[in-house]
C-alpha cells in the first residue's frame, strides 16, 4: 500500500457520538475544516493493524482501497481531548439543540416526510415525532452529517486517542461495512468521532441496527435521502424496547417540603405513590399511569423536575447523557405541539440568567465584537469576545460573563 499521503482538508460539521455511551451530549459544531498531516507513527500503526484486520476477515484489497484515501487527522485527537472539558448545563444544551429554530425546522421536516415517518411508525412502533427529533439533535435534520472520512477519523483515534480499543473496534466495523458494499471509501464520511449520516450511527451500531428500508440492497444512511437512516434509528429504538404511545417523561411540580432524597433515576415508584406524595403535572393533575416513574432534577431543586419512564431508558441506549435524552424527548414533544418547559432555570455560577447572558452577547455585538449567536450560551466565541472587550477597556481579562460586565456594557 501507498503510505505517502497528501495533506488534504477535510470538512467537519456535526460532532455527535451516537451510541458511544460516553455520557457526553453531542452538540453540532460550527462548520470548520480538519486537515490530515503526515505522521510516521500512524503509518507504522496502520501497517501493524493491517495484519489484525486481515486476520479478522477483512480482505487485503478492501483494506488497501480504504486506506489509500485515509490519513492521520490531528484535529480529531484534539477534539477527543477537549471533549471532556466542557460540561454544559441542560439549559445551555437545550438552547443549542432544541431552540425555537430547531423546533420550527422539525415541524417542517415532520410535515415534509410525513408519509415516510408514518410508515416507519407503523412498522417499528416508534412515533414520528421521536424519529424527527433524533434526526434534529443528531445532524440538524441531515444538514450536519459530517464530512470527515470515517477510516481517517477512527484510525487516528485508534492510534492516538484516549479510547484506542474502542476506536479500533469502530475502524474494523467500518472496514466490514465497506467490504459488505454498503458504501465506498470516499463516501463513508461522518463527524470527528466516526458517527455517520443523518442519525450519527457509529460503525458498530450501524452493523447491528442499520436497515435497507426500500430493499435496494444498500443500507444507505449517508445519502441526502434520509429514508434508510430514519428507518435505522426506528429499528434501533424498537430493538431497545421502545413503548409506542408512552412518553419519555413529563415535567412535574413537587410539593412544599418534598423529600429530595426520593429523586434520582433509580428511584422508581408507581403513579399512585407519586400522587400520594403530592407530585403533580404542570396543570396540577396527578400524572397519568405511564408505568413506574422516577423523578430527576437536572439543574437541582431550583430548576425543572421531570418524571421519567421506560422510554427514557430506551433513549439512553442511543446516548447515555441526561441532557441528550431530555433534549430528544423535549424536542419531540415540541415538534408535536407540546408546551415549553414551564419551570424557570436557576441562575448560572455568575448569578446570571439566560436573558442576561443573551443581553451581554447582544451588547458585545453592538459594540463591534463577535460573540456568536445571542443564544445565552457562553461558548468559545463569546469568551473570546469578552476577553477582547476587556482588553480594549482596560479591564482584567477574565473572559467571564459577570453582572459587572453586563453593567459596564449597559
Ligand atoms: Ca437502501
Amino acid at each position: 500500500m501507498d503510505l505517502s499521503r497528501r495533506s488534504v482538508v477535510l470538512g467537519l460539521s456535526a460532532s455527535a457520538l451516537a451510541g458511544c455511551a460516553s455520557g457526553q451530549a453531542p452538540v453540532a459544531a460550527v462548520a470548520d475544516t480538519l486537515p490530515t498531516a503526515p505522521n510516521p507513527g500512524w503509518d507504522a500503526w496502520v501497517e501493524g493493524f493491517r495484519g489484525r484486520a486481515v486476520g479478522s476477515g477483512i480482505s487485503a484489497s478492501v483494506f488497501d482501497r480504504a486506506f489509500s484515501v485515509a490519513g492521520f487527522v490531528p484535529g480529531v485527537v484534539e477534539r477527543d481531548r477537549n471533549q471532556t472539558e466542557r460540561v454544559r448545563t441542560l439549559e445551555d444544551y437545550l438552547a443549542i439543540v432544541a431552540d425555537d429554530a430547531r423546533i420550527g425546522e422539525g415541524r417542517s421536516r415532520f410535515a415534509q416526510y410525513g408519509g415516510l415517518l408514518e410508515q416507519l411508525e407503523s412498522r417499528f412502533g416508534v412515533e414520528a415525532k421521536v424519529l424527527t427529533s433524533i434526526w434534529g439533535v443528531e445532524s440538524r435534520y441531515g444538514t450536519r452529517r459530517g464530512s470527515i472520512p470515517v477510516i481517517s477519523a477512527t484510525s487516528t483515534l485508534a492510534f492516538d486517542g484516549r479510547r484506542g480499543a474502542f476506536f479500533e473496534r469502530q475502524l474494523l466495523a467500518a472496514l466490514r461495512i465497506q467490504q459488505n458494499g454498503d458504501i465506498g471509501p470516499r463516501d463513508m464520511t461522518g463527524s470527528w468521532a466516526g458517527a455517520m449520516g443523518h442519525t450519527q450511527f457509529i460503525p458498530t451500531t450501524y452493523e447491528a441496527y442499520a436497515i435497507d428500508f426500500r430493499g435496494d440492497g444498500r443500507r444507505d444512511i449517508w445519502a441526502d435521502d434520509p429514508t434508510d437512516a430514519l428507518a435505522s434509528a426506528a429499528n434501533y429504538l424498537a430493538e431497545s424496547g421502545w413503548r409506542r404511545g408512552q412518553p419519555w417523561g413529563v415535567e412535574v411540580q413537587l410539593p412544599e417540603g418534598f423529600d429530595y432524597g426520593l429523586t434520582g433515576r433509580g428511584n422508581g415508584r408507581n403513579p399512585d405513590s407519586w400522587a400520594s406524595l403530592g407530585v403533580r403535572d404542570m396543570n396540577g393533575r396527578a400524572v397519568p399511569n405511564h408505568g413506574t416513574g422516577s423523578i430527576i432534577l437536572p439543574m437541582g431543586a431550583s430548576g425543572p423536575a421531570f418524571m421519567i419512564f421506560a422510554n427514557y431508558t430506551v433513549l439512553s441506549r442511543y446516548n447515555n447523557s441526561q441532557n441528550y435524552i431530555i433534549a430528544v424527548g423535549y424536542l419531540a414533544d415540541r415538534i408535536a405541539g407540546g408546551p415549553p418547559i414551564r419551570a424557570g432555570f436557576p441562575p448560572d455560577a455568575q448569578g446570571l440568567r439566560l436573558e442576561e447572558r443573551q443581553e451581554i452577547q447582544r451588547r458585545l455585538a453592538q459594540a463591534g465584537y463577535d460573540p456568536g449567536d445571542a443564544d445565552g450560551v457562553i461558548g468559545d466565541r463569546t469568551i473570546a469576545a469578552i476577553r477582547a472587550w476587556q482588553t480594549a477597556n482596560g479591564q482584567p481579562v477574565t473572559g467571564l460573563a459577570t453582572r459587572d460586565l453586563l453593567e459596564s456594557l449597559r
